[in-house]
């Protein structure tokens, strides 16, 4: 890998469009491996954010640097093949089970995807389709259940190996069997990368190192949810209902 997975903001603001900022003055560092993860009701900005960490956008002031070096001067492209993303509607086409994970990685061959299903906690109910890894997907994927079609968002991943990752979980009710294979899933594949979680469930942050509490554009809360807690500001208010 060329890059170790260590993100830093610094001072930046943003909006959609130059007349509207909607992030203000964000300042984070996030360590090789570490789980930061952003709470905060809707429109707060955490999509956002993590879109910057992509390099989706422009920002209008302010530093995003990777390992040291401000990724404002690196080719978007090349920056975003070395990110991973797990997003809540992943795009799966019409192809087999295995060229959908291989898209990860577009020369990793067969067995690499196959280790990437195991760590991703997908092989068992891909061995159990039809025709396993050549299970043929309609374009939507809609021959899978939502479940199914994280464990291959989340293999897809884990093929391309990134340093760094940002997790968008999944809002919408899945039964609580599947649910626990896919945080499975996400444990195995977030271990030794640094993490980006946008987490619609107070139980799934318990653990990050950090958990940025995010209002109106603002970071306006950080720290481990203990912190947070004894904090008894936000959090503790969102965290207690
Ligand atoms: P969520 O997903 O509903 O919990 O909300 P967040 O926290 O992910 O909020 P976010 O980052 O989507 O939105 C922050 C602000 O930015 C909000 O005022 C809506 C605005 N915004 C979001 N996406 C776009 C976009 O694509 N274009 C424009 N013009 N504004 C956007
Ligand atoms: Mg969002």
């Amino acid at each position: 890998r060329e890059l170790t997975g260590e993100v830093e903001f610094e001072n930046v603001d943003f909006g959609y469009n130059p007349d509207k900022i909607v992030l203000h003055d964000i300042n984070m560092y996030a360590k090789p491996g570490q789980k930061i993860a952003f709470v905060g009701s809707t429109g707060a900005g955490k999509t956002t954010i993590t879109n910057l960490i992509n390099r989706f956008y422009d920002i209008q002031d302010g530093k995003i640097r990777y390992d040291n070096i401000n990724i404002g001067k690196i080719r978007k492209p090349d920056l975003r093949r070395s990110l991973g993303i797990v997003l809540q509607d992943t795009h799966l086409f019409t192809g087999t089970v295995m060229d959908n994970i291989r898209y990860g990685k577009l020369d990793a061959t067969d067995e690499e995807c196959i280790k990437a299903a195991k760590l991703a906690n997908a092989h068992d109910f891909i061995k159990r389709l039809p025709d396993g890894y050549n299970t043929v997907l309609t374009g939507d994927g809609s021959n899978l259940s939502q479940g199914q079609r994280q464990l291959l968002a989340i293999a897809r991943a884990a093929v391309a190996d990134p340093p760094a990752l940002i997790l968008d979980e999944a809002t919408s009710s899945i039964d609580t069997r599947t649910e626990a294979m896919v945080s499975r899933g996400m444990d195995a594949l977030m271990e030794g990368r640094t993490s980006f979680v946008i987490a619609h469930r107070l139980s799934t942050v318990k653990d990050a190192d950090c958990i940025m509490v995010m209002e109106q554009g603002r970071i306006i809360e950080r720290g481990t949810h203990d912190q947070l807690i004894d904090m008894k500001g936000r959090y503790y208010q969102l965290y207690t209902g």
